[in-house]
């Protein structure tokens, strides 16, 4: 047996006695807690000194006896509690991967909507909210511990709590609040199993409650479970700081939460309007004449495809950065991308970070970082070796301070738009990051063999004797103690063996400022993405990108969007797609986000596609995507699809400026562009577990058919006034549930809630180019106190700074439509119409800016209540339209 066998075995074969999930509550509770003294209080400043209250019980390792607590109140509505160990730096996330909000400025506790309170002797703290009095979150029935690797709280919660966040994972929205343990820690999860860790680590939550929804975030990358049994939510985490940001929230508006999480996280970035449009993918294209007959394909059938993209097909051998000279030429390559911009399409392509090693092959990608320096290494200093798609692989460190010029310059080129392949987004994959090694992975090589990575090549294989596992010997700021591959608490990693290193890079590699991946794998994912958002903007200076990650941590909203990874073509993950958005967009600030429609794994059918499509023109970002082994997918392959995508189409398109509108607020102030029921109706409590109807933007109540081969589907409405989408007649909510039936494949359930005006394209159009270029109809839609309001917002669609900017308010009160506003950006398109909703009687007249409007102009609907006004006046001012 080898050194490093060994090594690796002794390593990796000791698990851990008490397994993180089985460990018996009471031996926690036992510990001793902490005692505070030393309380000093300045301000909404509170700092004091935590000491070990009694005889350590040393679970999972060593209780640290002293600990320092910082109280901030950092703004009226969050208070951020950091508990730390007192005599030595302990590893946090660090600000280049997520920057703090400004604390300088803290508010008096007078001020705040939220209060901090505890005791000192057994030290516990709450919150609670000042005007209410009701405790939000408190540890004092269990001690807090604090050791290396192994931290512990735990809160009251009310019983059947409503929390809803905690992800990634594929669980219900609202969290089944007595038994769930949600582990966070990236993992390159096939199949996206429901009760497992996932790709993405956000540890905040948000918690509803009939007075009033407020956010708790655990700022810590470091592994963790987090538990939800009766009455109580424990943290339990293997590293890192106890670092929360408790948020007031809003008594009355769910909406204030997600924004003061934002204002932590950062508000998403603006994405180019084009990325509103369709995207086709599959892994599993075989060469460029399949790419391009789908583009084909896809116009033939009269379905808007906006943009193309291609999986790791193309790449030669696998390795990122090149084209496989037989199947994915590069001048026919560049050919397709031309021919997609020549008809304002667009075209997307997979990048993994795993490099190929291939030292003495004149490799680019791996010999100029190689050159560079800044591989992911173990700690003997040795590039860490794993398996990926290309076989054995190195993997960049996105800690060193030379990776983005690494980065920027493989992108600038092989994406370059002169001689490589011109992209208008990235699509980022493989990210936690993922290794197909099986553990111990001694031997990379002789696994990538067996497991036929790559495709055969025709160099030799280097030493196979190269030692790649060393054991751990931790440098830089680590404990000298810690055991980075297998702590003594072992978070319920769903990764074959569970091992924190399984199926990934090793948790004692070394990045280039000595923090390792036991530390920062979570940030993984977010890294890249940021690395790729930032090479994607050198490479076209000013403009707006899409990138699409698999893997993120808290904050990558901020640069990225997402798509929720391998899930199955399966009536299930349809539905669980609409929680998955929903964490993503509501609760993490990453809206830029969707599903694989139709399904990645597995064969799909026509039904489940045809609603699936219908569905997925609800998602932030709707692409359909499919794995190499199931049969081709493309909306166009089944009649009932064909239809159900075009309908479904029609209505996103028309909608896209509304969302569009959304996304901008977004980017402003973090509102969320899809939400929840409960976030409009907080106080009933009849939401709070709906976990299939949605609003994409604020006011467009999405009601998909759940059993995707049935034509009915049970809804429910509050007490309000709704539109059907389709026919524009009333509907008046209850406040109780409501069947529909006869909803033929090709149609979704669609309402539009009372109290908004709409800013609808009148017509959809094959490329979002030429809908930019069609008219308005302006969609009046009176609430029960018969106002209405909207916005829009259109600026040129890809420019970061925009020169120019249309901002309008649309305001209808008292029979009368009032549309002001800015109108920087010319859109040159006209107001065709206007639509009021809900009239139930024919008018006399109509006034348009004063002026008397030929009769002929208008029309009344007197079946579905809508009155059409003609108005045909160019969108450059404001106008009032007075129906008498
Ligand atoms: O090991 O690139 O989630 O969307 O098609 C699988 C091939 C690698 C996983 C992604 C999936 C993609 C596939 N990738």
């Amino acid at each position: 047996m080898g050194r490093a066998l060994l090594v690796a075995l002794i390593g990796f074969a000791v698990s851990s006695v008490l397994a993180g999930t089985n460990v018996d509550p009471k031996v926690l509770d036992a510990c001793p807690g902490y005692t505070a003294s030393n309380v000093k209080v300045l301000g909404g400043t509170l700092t004091a000194a935590l000491k070990l209250a009694g005889k350590a019980c040393n679970v999972f390792g060593d209780d640290i006896p002293s600990l320092s607590l910082k109280v901030v109140y950092e703004t009226k509505n969050r208070i951020h509690v950091k508990i730390t160990d007192a005599s030595s730096a302990r590893y946090e996330v660090p600000e280049s991967v997520l920057p703090r909000p400004s604390a300088a400025n803290p508010v008096p506790p007078l001020l705040a909507n939220i209060q901090f309170k505890y005791t000192t002797s057994p030290f516990s703290f709450s919150i609670v909210r000042t005007s209410t009095s009701e405790v939000l979150f408190s540890t004092a029935s269990h001690p807090i511990i604090f050791e290396s690797q192994y931290l512990r709280v735990k809160t009251a919660l009310p019983s059947n709590a409503n929390i809803y966040g905690l992800g990634e994972h594929t669980n219900s929205f609202r969290l089944n609040p007595n038994n769930t343990t949600l582990t966070l820690w990236s993992r390159d999860a096939y199949g996206v199993p429901s009760g497992s860790n996932l790709y993405g680590n956000h540890p905040v939550y948000f918690e509803q409650r009939k007075t009033g929804t407020h956010g708790v975030f655990l700022l810590n990358s470091n592994g963790m479970d987090i538990k939800l049994t009766p009455g109580a939510l424990e943290y339990n985490a293997i590293g890192g700081l106890l670092d929360f940001y408790f948020l007031a929230g809003s008594q009355t508006d769910p909406t204030e939460v997600a924004k003061q999480y934002a204002e932590i996280v950062g508000t998403p970035a603006e994405v180019p309007y084009w990325s509103f449009g369709l995207h086709q993918c599959r892994f599993g294209y075989q060469n460029y004449i399949d790419v391009s007959q789908v583009i084909t394909n896809y116009s033939a059938a009269g379905i808007p495809l906006e943009t193309m993209w291609t999986d790791i097909d193309y790449m030669d051998r696998r390795r990122i950065f090149t084209v496989d000279p037989q199947y994915f030429p590069m001048n026919r390559m560049r050919e397709v991308v031309d021919y997609l911009h020549a008809h304002d399409q667009h075209f997307v392509l997979m990048t993994d970070p795993a490099v190929g090693y291939a030292p003495g092959e004149g490799y680019g990608p791996f010999d100029r970082g190689t050159q560079a320096d800044i591989w992911l290494k173990n700690s003997n200093g040795s590039a860490h070796l794993g398996l990926v798609w290309p076989g054995v692989s190195v993997y960049p460190d996105w800690f060193n301070p030379k990776i983005q010029s690494y980065w920027s310059n493989e992108f600038s080129i092989f994406y370059s738009p002169k001689t490589g392949l011109d992209i208008d987004g990235a699509w980022i994959d493989m990210n936690e990051p993922a290794s197909f090694c099986d553990l111990p992975c001694d031997n990379p090589f002789e696994q990538a063999v067996q497991q036929n990575l790559p495709p055969p090549r025709s160099s030799p294989p280097p030493d196979p004797n190269t030692p790649i596992f060393v054991n751990a010997t931790a440098v830089g700021r680590i404990n000298k103690r810690d055991n980075l591959l297998n702590p003594l608490y072992s978070i319920n990693n769903a990764a074959p063996g569970g091992n924190l290193s399984s199926k990934t890079a090793f948790t004692n590699t070394v990045h280039a400022n000595g923090l390792t991946e036991y530390n920062t794998h979570n940030l993984y994912g977010t890294m890249m993405s940021v690395a790729t958002h930032q090479a994607m903007l050198d490479r076209r200076p000013g403009k707006r990108t899409l990138v699409i990650t698999r893997s993120t941590f808290a904050g990558a909203g901020a640069h990225v969007g997402k798509w929720l990874g391998d899930n199955f073509a399966e009536d299930d993950h349809y539905r669980l797609s609409i929680a998955g958005m929903l964490g993503m967009a509501t609760v993490y600030q990453v809206p830029m986000v969707g599903a694989d429609i139709c399904g990645f794994a597995g064969n799909t059918t026509e039904t489940l596609c045809a609603r699936w499509a219908t569905l997925g023109a609800f998602y932030p970002f709707m692409r359909n995507h499919n794995a190499d082994n199931a049969i081709s997918q493309e909306f166009y392959r089944w009649p009932q699809t064909t239809a159900a995508a075009k309908n479904a189409l029609d209505i996103r398109y028309r909608l896209i400026d509304y969302f569009y509108t959304a996304f901008h607020q977004a980017s402003e102030l973090g509102t969320p562009v899809v939400s929840p029921m409960w976030f409009k109706y907080p106080k009933d409590t009849a939401t709070y577990g709906i976990e299939y109807q949605f609003f994409f933007g604020d006011s467009i109540l999405v009601s998909p058919v759940t059993d995707p081969s049935s034509t009915s589907v049970s809804i429910y409405l509050p007490k309000d006034v709704f539109y059907d989408f389709k026919t524009l007649a009333p509907v008046q909510g209850k406040g109780a549930q409501v069947q529909l039936s006869n909803i033929a494949l090709s149609e979704i359930p669609v309402h539009i809630k009372g109290g908004v005006i709409l800013p609808l394209r009148e017509k959809a159009q094959m490329t979002t180019a030429e809908l930019r270029e069609t008219d308005f109809e302006f969609v009046v839609a009176p609430g029960a106190d018969g106002s209405a309001s909207g916005s829009l917002y259109i600026d040129d669609g890809e420019s970061i700074k925009q020169a120019r900017q249309t901002e309008v308010s649309l305001v209808y009160k008292f029979g009368t439509l009032t549309v002001l506003g800015q109108f920087g950006y010319k859109t040159g398109v006209n107001v065709a119409r206007v639509k009021v909703l809900g009239v139930s009687k024919a008018p006399k007249s109509a006034f348009l800016n004063g002026k008397l409007v030929a009769q002929k102009g208008i029309k009344y609907d007197k079946a579905a209540k809508v009155l059409q006004v003609d108005v045909g006046l160019p969108f450059t001012h404001g106008f009032t339209l007075t129906v008498v």
